[in-house]
């Protein structure tokens, strides 16, 4: 039996000796996001305690787990050479932390998987004759194919700290009457500019602290854009400036202990290094802060956020986003349904107390929420037209990940994702979204006869987050806008426009060892004084992201919009395979994108759009140089 500190100690010494560390977080039955029974999994109910067993087979010589918040250890195994097959039960509710040495050499860097609880875990560890891991992988449950269930699935575990298992968090708290789709849809309102000029519209935003009606008869405390979740749109043209002044009007510690410092983000914007909001660029409680936006980049569907180091995570949680919509002559010479029938949707998953309270727990694995929110209201209703709407989704949520899909099966029209509009509308019935990714879509609601009603599902879901919102048809209307059979040509680049290749991977870091960062872009954590890629202003390059753990990492460009080359060895999907900014780089997976790094030079990041990751060192800076 050793003491917490006798085990520190202990690890401290085998650190030298590592050449793969794993960290395990246990994911529970018992959490309301998501942790139903299904299948093989018998969920341990919670303040149960459960177990899980752990087996794999090691090449190095030793393999032990150690419990990440005491440093006990929780079991061993030791392999002098060969392969070894261990196998050990573990307390779940607890994260964990596995090592492999092998030879004293330091080695890959470390993965996370979730170790299910009440069940048996099977990992696959193979080293090279060098001692390189070579093939790693959670064997059973098998999380990537296509038939998880909830319950196993990676994206509705929400990790051992995760909101959905806090005890203090009820269940998804519904609107009146305890049911779904009984509140109106919030539309952000438009904001005015504060003056105007031949060139340049000004706008003014107080960022501050308010209290919000999000649950009827509760008021819920929030940080947002003049006081607002999501902050009000901005309506920008293509060839117009747009200079927007944020008076930080936060106090010095906010909302969920964090600083009241901000760095705004305009995410998709192609705009100078300086305008970027560079995650130390921050702007103190009292100050004022001026980011100019040239608007010279196609139109698309953009959004701004809190961006600062460290704190993207809860300041988002909080509120700090909002709509930033591009638009130009040419869009609106397509006919797509326009003013009224194009409305915004940002679909955001939260937890709250029984009193309204917002709940953040920090979860280093990524937040996720019981409750889903679009526009910043619960699971809502929007009366509809019988006719054709367009609808700007935007995941806004921290780490989520949603299929979109009409509980009908009827098809929408995709019209383009992140970076504006695809050559043609691609048909589809369901649509995966990452954290930060876009989908301009056409639903066409005129095959529904008046008092019908559609839910807007997600299909990752389950109990309380399979449920999106829902469009009730309260009217019949004549439609006379377009959906065209093209859209905007699309400028291809091809791989052989590049003039270099870079190599990023996304793994777990040496969680909570040393001092360690959870989360690492090539080894490394983020610094925002080291400069990890240097692309020549002007040129074209491949980046290749490598994912070498259990979870997706949306990987977020800052700088310019990309192309998707391949994914997984694959050519994207035609939804996809426009302009982007951010693509899910699925778990051991592989994704190649290309783009021109034009007009700016200066520092940028490359960062996991998962907040938590990002917050947690997933980023690094890029400088694109003259
Ligand atoms: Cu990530």
């Amino acid at each position: 039996m050793r003491t917490p500190a006798e085990t520190y100690r202990k690890m401290r010494y085998l650190l030298f000796a590592l050449t793969l560390s794993i960290a395990l977080a246990a994911c529970g039955g018992g959490g309301t996001s998501g942790g139903s029974s299904g299948g093989q999994i018998s969920p341990v109910g919670q303040g149960t305690p459960g177990s899980a067993v752990v087996q794999g087979k090691v090449s190095g010589p030793v393999f032990i787990a150690v419990d990440n918040d005491t440093n006990l250890e929780a079991g061993r195994s030791t392999s002098a050479s060969g392969l070894t097959t261990f196998s050990m039960t573990l307390p779940t509710g607890k994260s964990y932390m596995f090592y492999l040495s092998y030879n004293g050499v330091m080695g890959n860097p470390s993965r996370v998987f979730p170790v299910y609880m009440g069940m048996t875990n099977v990992f696959r560890i193979t080293s090279d004759a060098n001692g390189q891991t070579i093939d790693l992988g959670l064997v059973n449950p098998d999380l990537t194919g296509g038939t998880s269930t909830p319950a196993n699935n990676i994206m509705e575990c929400p990790g051992v700290m995760a909101g959905g298992e806090n005890r203090s968090i009820p269940p998804f708290l519904f609107g009146p009457g305890g049911t779904p789709f009984t509140q109106a849809l919030y539309i952000p309102p438009v904001l005015t500019p504060a003056s105007m000029t031949s060139t340049t519209d000004s706008y003014d935003l107080a960022i501050r602290e308010a209290d919000v009606e999000i649950i009827p008869g509760k008021l819920t405390r929030i940080m947002g854009f003049n006081g607002l979740t999501p902050g009000p749109t901005i309506r920008a043209r293509v060839g117009r400036q747009v200079v927007m002044s944020h008076t930080n009007g936060l106090p010095v510690t906010t909302l969920g202990g964090a600083p009241g410092d901000v760095a705004i983000h305009l995410h998709g914007g192609h705009v100078p290094s300086s305008e970027d909001g560079f995650p130390t660029d921050s702007v103190k409680p009292g100050a004022t802060r001026s980011y100019t936006y040239p608007n010279n980049q196609l139109p698309a569907t953009l959004w701004y956020h809190d961006h600062l180091m460290g704190y993207t995570g809860p300041h988002v949680w909080f509120g700090m986003a909002g709509f930033y919509i591009l638009t130009d002559d040419y869009e609106d010479s397509l006919g797509l349904p326009g003013g009224a029938y194009e409305i915004p949707l940002a679909i955001q998953d939260r937890n709250f107390d029984s009193n309204g309270k917002l709940v953040y727990t920090g979860n280093r694995n990524g937040e996720t929420g019981n409750t889903i929110l679009v526009n910043g209201t619960i699971q809502p209703n929007l009366k509809v037209a019988s006719r054709k709407y367009r609808f700007r989704v935007l995941n806004g949520s921290n780490m989520r990940k949603y299929r979109i899909a009409l509980s009908n099966g009827q098809p929408f029209h995709m019209l383009g994702m992140e970076g504006g509009l695809l050559p043609a509308p691609v048909t589809v019935t369901s649509l995966v979204l990452a954290s930060a990714e876009r989908a301009d879509i056409v639903v066409d609601f005129s095959s529904l006869p008046v008092g019908s009603s559609v839910v807007l599902q997600n299909s990752l879901g389950s109990g309380s987050t399979a449920n999106i919102m829902r469009f009730d048809v309260d009217r019949v209307e004549t439609d006379t806008s377009q959906l065209p059979l093209t859209l905007r040509p699309l400028e291809k680049l091809s791989a052989a426009q590049a003039v270099r290749t870079r190599s990023f991977t996304f793994s777990g870091g040496m969680m909570g060892m040393m001092g360690g960062a959870p989360w690492v872009i090539n080894g490394k954590p983020f610094d925002p004084n080291r400069v990890d890629a240097d692309p020549k202003l002007g040129t074209v390059e491949i980046w290749e992201f490598r994912n070498m753990s259990m979870m997706d990492h949306p990987a977020h460009l800052h700088q310019t919009m990309f192309q998707i080359l391949d994914i997984n060895g694959y050519p994207p999907p035609p939804t996809h395979a426009g302009w982007k900014d951010t693509v899910n780089v699925p778990a051991m997976g592989t994704v190649r994108i290309i783009m021109r790094f034009a007009d700016y030079a200066g520092r940028y990041v490359l960062h996991c759009h998962v907040l938590e990751h990002e917050d947690n060192a997933m980023m690094a800076r890029f400088d694109v140089v003259p």
